[in-house]
């Protein structure tokens, strides 16, 4: 049953219109006077715990609930783990109404390619990104990753690798090379594998206490891996919506594993992952064993500049040959992608 799509709109808006107790969010709060500040303050904040298509769920106070953006708020967009405030709904059959969207504190963005800057917010206010990686796949998971690893430092997140279906490859040597590559970097790399269960345990070890969203092609096992996580997870995407059932992921939905005081986000799988928003003289900056190098040009993009600490760092092996080679290969995209 589909109760939010079945909400008239404009009938909506005229409750709205008539609802005294609410105050214009559309103002600036600076406008406002210290009575209507206090009433703003005291709408409830909420989570955005999904979002599909123009249905949102948030959490509100331990429930998840059904919500519509209040009259004002018309033409914004909200994504998983977006802070906002709510009127909570005065009758059970109705929804939360959105009154106001809090600042993120992180966000992880991408856009379809290098070249478009259509800038798709993945999820906002997690901690950290897991990067779903196959060791089949070891070579084209790795390219992916150091794209997720660039925007995740844009947004402000930490970032883990976890490489699955372990059980697909015999030798481990590419894994192992992978692991301490990455390691060295700051970035957590955990092996795993769905039907054995290798490796989850070190990897829900990494979840504990904070709010993480898995990112990665489709197929990779982002949802094995979710359910395998929390494991009452069918119960919970029951109350939480009716956007489950289908295999491929179709929206990204959020869910608390209590047991760690941790939050996961599941999340459709992507093609690409665009770094269309970012300058091509801004890259370095992400990639954190380029953004120690203390060359002589502060804007040094290490591409052959007088007095580029790069060729010694090479050499001393603090810049991993394999990473140079993502950083000029994503360097040649942005830039031809600007052009
Ligand atoms: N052999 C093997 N298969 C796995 C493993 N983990 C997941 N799979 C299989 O991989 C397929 C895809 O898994 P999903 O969890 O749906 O992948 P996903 O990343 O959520 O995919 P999207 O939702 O499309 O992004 C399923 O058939 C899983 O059973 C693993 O560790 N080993
Ligand atoms: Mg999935
Ligand atoms: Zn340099």
């Amino acid at each position: 049953m589909d109760t939010m799509a079945r909400i008239d709109v404009e009938a909506f808006e005229d409750e709205w219109e008539d609802d005294h107790s609410f105050v214009e969010p559309r103002r600036k709060t600076d406008a406002l006077s210290e009575e209507a500040k206090r009433r703003l303050a005291s709408h409830e904040t909420a989570r955005v715990v999904a979002v599909d298509r123009g249905r949102i769920m948030v959490l509100i106070e331990g429930e998840v609930l059904p919500a519509r953006f209040a009259g004002g708020m018309r033409g914004t967009k909200v994504v998983v783990g977006d802070e906002v405030r709510v009127i909570p709904p005065r009758h059970e059959q109705d929804a939360a109404r959105i009154t106001e969207l809090l600042d993120r504190r992180s966000w992880l963005t991408r856009t379809g390619d290098d070249a478009q800057d259509d800038e798709r917010v993945v999820v906002a206010n997690a901690d950290q990104v897991v990067v779903v990686v196959t060791a089949d796949n070891l070579a084209t998971g790795i390219r992916f990753a150091d794209r997720v690893l660039v925007a995740a430092s844009v947004g402000h997140l930490d970032a883990v690798l976890c490489v699955n279906k372990l059980d697909l490859i015999e030798d481990r040597t590419a894994f192992d090379e992978v692991v301490e590559r990455y390691e060295d970097l700051g970035v957590p790399v955990r092996g795993t594998c769905v039907p054995t269960g290798e490796g989850i345990g070190e990897l829900r070890e990494l979840l504990t206490g904070v709010w993480s969203a898995f990112s990665g092609h489709s197929g990779v096992g982002k949802s094995s891996l979710f359910n395998l996580l929390v494991p009452d997870v069918e119960q919970q995407i029951g109350e939480v919506g009716r956007f489950g059932g289908r295999h491929t992921t179709v929206a990204a939905l959020a869910v608390r594993i209590a047991s760690l005081d941790a939050w996961l986000v599941d999340t459709p799988g992507v093609r690409s992952f665009g770094l269309g928003t970012i300058e091509p003289e801004q890259l370095a900056r992400h990639l954190p064993e380029l953004a120690r190098l203390r060359c002589e040009l502060d804007d040094c993009v290490h591409d052959g500049e007088p007095g580029c600490a790069l060729p010694a760092a090479l050499s001393a092996g603090r810049v991993h040959p394999a990473r140079l080679e993502t950083y000029r290969r994503l360097l040649a995209a942005l830039r031809e992608a600007n052009a």
